[in-house]
């Protein structure tokens, strides 16, 4: 049963009309401020007496700028349209011919068409790229668009006829054009690679902010630089593409814009063909605290809106859906004028005098550079928050019977009759043989087309995208640096997470760059006990702290300021990422070669955040992700979800990415060290994986003559002791499992008079890579002496099976299979965690050091190197339970 309403609810229409006509009055009069004022104390008022207000977070279905408050277009617009149809022309035509030549090799030509008119209008009046000597506007592109923005390189003679034809055919030694944005692949002109969608809109988000961050820091001077980022209105349904949009209004991003390319489709339909993408998106971000500007209608639309003195058109647009929208400009002038105009008298009367190719053309805001310009003007005036424009677009625009269709977003090729409209509506001036082929078309360098988009490049400080990187980084400090670390602790059981804390706060003291390290950690920095570096440099809070910390009177507070230099992200592995991802390219993108180190739980990185770290990759992002509370049995207690066992095979899949399992801290500061001198002084495109664990147990020494071997993957740290020459087995241990292997090799010698050498093994992936490399050389040079891998030379002279034991997954050590796979036994954590204490967990996982010894005899049986009947009797003895589960079916 409903309950009774408390008044009638028919509406009053005589009392509507005199309080609407009071209020027209007070506007009229007094101005849109005064109407603002009372509408607010009115729904004031009605809260108080209980009367519900509706939140309303949407506009009606229109433009934002009012047509009066427009200001005339600056440029010439017709010159501006000739460029634009000849990008069109060339990046369909590009698409097009390289389709016919080489079937399936795809391209998109349809997104371009919806956004070349958001772009153009940019490209000639708003993307600076350069302020003076800093660098200028950072634009992210939608990926699929990228035949437009290399069209338009074309014509400004960055790119030549011989790279454009090789578009999509990166692989026959003639210079060539990636599919999308790219900075691994073409490192001169892409900045950010954009194409899995969502990776770039949060990227542009924390891209924003890290740029105040480095100004409110005096890292780089202020400048009024703006981020666009051109977003598909598909694209906005990943998570990552509204996830992070609360931050940038919190920290009041008026440096950042994005644009919704809203032509209503994605791949397979609609994007809301129930609904309206604008609407959803205007009230989304109008409710994150966005400043939202719509760009719905094009100015011929002005005319028919002013004239709607019954409000029925405005009705009728805000009742549309977009899966009519569509089907609107699917159709032709004849359908929009039964099927839209058509519904009232009203709206039919509007249009009675236009013909049907006029209501035809009337036009999307997106697609009417007036209203764009006008759109991105008040975007880059707009001071205190970031701006959305959503603009209304057509996908497919002027392809004819390509448009507006479902299927249009895979369409390749173009049927020669609609390259011959296209050429005709365009006016591009080629013979119709040339149309058909899909040939491209530059006209002279002194025509004016050209000539008219050289000077707006100028203007605009020179062309772009382009990416550079400065001559020289900076000289990484020497080892000595991290002497602190190198010496060990003296008998004092820490972590190599504590110690890699210390050397943090060693490198951010240090003169040169000690104001470039960036730590980030998404609200994990006590799980690290990092709390030290808090107080050392603080935390990075745009405005300062407003308040008093409860804890501001014990040494280690929670300081939060202007200039603080960590990056406290809160829970957000994905934009911890992003915000990694502007510090790590930062050395090219502000020619400020910040060094990030990511610190987090090791289990949500890589998986969870993976295709955020490819795409760092791709943008040669140099930096350190620390993988904290590694291991699924050294983070003990924690269970299922937490307990990281794979993410070292997850790193290893990415080309530029190494990865360190270290069980020292001093040798965690060989390993940064060199990082350091190879990303910055070196200037090699790579980065860093390193575990971290919360185990305690004292660091020793670094010993003498190691460090090559820690940085190639594996070094002999303690060969057996007695009086034989030669050991039976070799042990290698990784991170805190190392800590197991010595306490075999102590069992195995006292127990069974087995002697065997211990390893560290620091990257089993470093030690893969490099032996793959080898192995395709002797592959490839079959005629001359081949090469050894050095995991092969350093285990010369090095007897007997090798356990392989580390706090991962089997897979880890088997990467060395191809080359010791016959000596190989490995053994890992492969299955579920569980919670538990370390003890149980690694007799669980059969890790331990009885395991592991255990093992070895086991297979030094089946080589006939030891009595098989002691071996089974040994499991029993060292408490190894050999009918147990499998723990990877457990
Ligand atoms: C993460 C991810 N998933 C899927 C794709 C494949 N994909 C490429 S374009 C596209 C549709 C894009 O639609 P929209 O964002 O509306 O852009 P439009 O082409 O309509 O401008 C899809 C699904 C992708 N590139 N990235
Ligand atoms: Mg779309």
């Amino acid at each position: 049963m409903h309950a009774k309403p408390k008044f009638a609810l028919e509406p009053d229409l005589q009392e509507i009309s005199e309080w609407l006509e009071a209020f027209d009055q007070v506007v009229a009069a007094e101005g849109p401020g005064q109407g603002a004022l009372l509408l607010e104390a009115l729904s004031r008022r009605a809260r108080e007496a209980g009367v519900e207000v509706p939140a309303q977070l949407n506009t009606p279905y229109i433009n934002t700028i009012p047509v009066e408050e427009e200001v005339p277009y600056p440029g010439d617009r017709l010159m501006e349209r000739r460029i634009k149809s000849l990008i069109r022309w060339n990046a369909m035509a590009m698409v097009h011919r390289q389709n016919k030549k080489d079937a399936g090799i795809g391209g998109h030509i349809s997104t371009y068409s919806s956004l070349a008119t958001l772009l153009e209008v940019g490209f000639n009046h708003f993307f600076h790229a350069s302020y003076g000597d800093q660098p200028g506007d950072f634009v992210y592109f939608q990926g699929h668009a990228s035949p437009g923005v290399y069209a338009r390189a074309f014509l400004e003679g960055r790119l030549s006829q011989e790279q454009v034809e090789n578009f999509r055919h990166e692989l026959r030694d003639k210079p060539a054009l990636s599919s999308y944005p790219h900075p691994w692949l073409m490192p001169e002109f892409w900045r950010f690679p954009t194409v899995s969608m969502g990776l770039g809109p949060i990227s542009a988000v924390y891209q924003a902010r890290f740029m105040r961050y480095l100004e409110n820091r005096g890292l780089i001077p202020k400048t009024p630089r703006k981020i666009w980022a051109f977003i598909g209105d598909g694209e906005t349904d990943e998570p990552e593409a509204l996830g992070s949009i609360t931050l940038a209004s919190r920290e009041k991003l008026d440096n950042l814009i994005f644009v919704v390319n809203c032509n209503l489709q994605r791949l397979d339909g609609p994007v809301r063909g129930n609904g309206k993408i604008i609407q959803e998106l205007e009230a989304a971000f109008r409710g994150a605290g966005w400043n939202v500007i719509k760009v719905v209608w094009g100015s011929n639309w002005d005319p028919l809106l002013a004239r709607d003195s019954s409000g029925m058109l405005l009705k009728r647009m805000d009742e549309c859906v977009d899966g009519e929208y569509q089907a609107f400009k699917a159709k032709d002038g004849a359908f929009v004028r039964k099927e839209f105009f058509g519904k009232y008298p009203e709206t039919t009367r509007l249009v009675e005098n236009m013909t049907d190719d006029e209501i035809w053309h009337l036009q999307r805001g997106g697609l009417d550079p007036q209203k764009v310009f006008n759109a991105y003007k008040r975007a880059v005036e707009h001071t205190g928050g970031p701006t959305i424009i959503l603009a209304k677009t057509i996908k497919g625009y002027g392809l004819g019977s390509a448009q507006a269709r479902n299927a249009t977003h895979q369409e390749k090729k173009l049927s020669d009759d609609a390259l011959a409209a296209f050429v005709q509506r365009f006016d591009i001036p080629i013979p119709q043989k040339a149309a058909k082929e899909g040939s491209l078309f530059r006209p002279p360098d002194n025509s004016p087309e050209l000539q008219y988009l050289q000077e707006r490049r100028r203007e605009l400080g020179g062309y772009m995208p382009a990416r550079t990187v400065p001559e020289k980084l900076f000289n990484a400090p020497p080892l000595e640096t991290f002497s602190e670390s190198l010496e060990g602790s003296k008998g004092r059981a820490v972590s190599t997470t504590m110690g890699f804390v210390s050397m943090m706060r060693v490198l951010l003291k240090d003169p040169n760059i000690g104001k470039l390290v960036v730590p980030i950690v998404p609200d994990e920095a006590r799980t690290f006990g990092m709390e030290s570096i808090f107080r050392q440099v603080g935390i990075y809070a745009s405005q300062g702290q407003l308040y008093k910390p409860h804890d501001q009177d014990m040494l280690l507070y929670y300081r939060e300021e202007k200039n603080g230099q960590i990056l406290e992200e809160g829970i957000t592995e994905a934009g911890s990422m992003a915000s990694m991802t502007a510090a790590g390219a930062a050395y090219s993108n502000y020619r400020v070669p910040t060094i990030p180190f990511f610190i987090f739980y090791s289990m949500f990185g890589f998986q969870r955040v993976g295709d955020l770290i490819w795409a760092f990759a791709d943008s040669r992002g140099k930096g350190f992700l620390m993988g904290g509370t590694g291991g699924r049995t050294t983070l003990l207690g924690e269970g299922l979800q937490h307990q990281d066992g794979h993410s070292p095979i997850l790193a290893s899949v990415v080309p530029t990415c190494a990865s360190y399992d270290p069980a020292y801290v001093y040798e965690i500061a060989v390993i940064v060290q060199d990082g350091l001198r190879r990303m910055y002084q070196e200037k090699e495109d790579r980065f860093y994986y390193i575990m971290l664990y919360n185990e305690d147990y004292p660091m020793p020494e670094m010993p003498k003559g190691c460090q090559e071997g820690i940085l190639r993957g594996a070094y002999k740290l303690k060969p057996a002791e007695g009086k034989k020459a030669k050991s039976d087995v070799q042990l290698f241990g990784s991170g805190t499992i190392l800590n197991e292997a010595l306490r075999a090799q102590q069992i195995l010698a006292e127990k069974y008079n087995v002697p065997a050498d211990v390893w560290s093994v620091t990257s089993y992936n470093e030690l893969r890579r490099e032996a793959l490399a080898i192995e395709r050389w002797n592959r490839l040079h079959p005629a001359d002496k081949p090469k050894t891998p050095y995991i092969l030379t350093a285990l010369e002279g090095s007897e007997g099976p090798v356990i392989a034991a580390s706090d991962y997954i089997k897979a880890v050590p088997d990467q060395l299979a191809p080359w010791i796979g016959a000596r190989l036994v490995s053994l890992g954590t492969d299955g579920f965690g569980r919670s538990d204490n370390r003890q149980y967990l690694r007799k669980h996982f059969e890790i331990n050091a009885e395991s592991i010894a255990a093992a070895a005899l086991s297979r030094l049986a089946r080589d006939g190197k030891f009595d098989a009947k002691k071996a089974q009797k040994a499991f029993e003895e060292l408490g190894v339970n050999t009918e147990k589960v499998d723990p990877v079916k457990a």
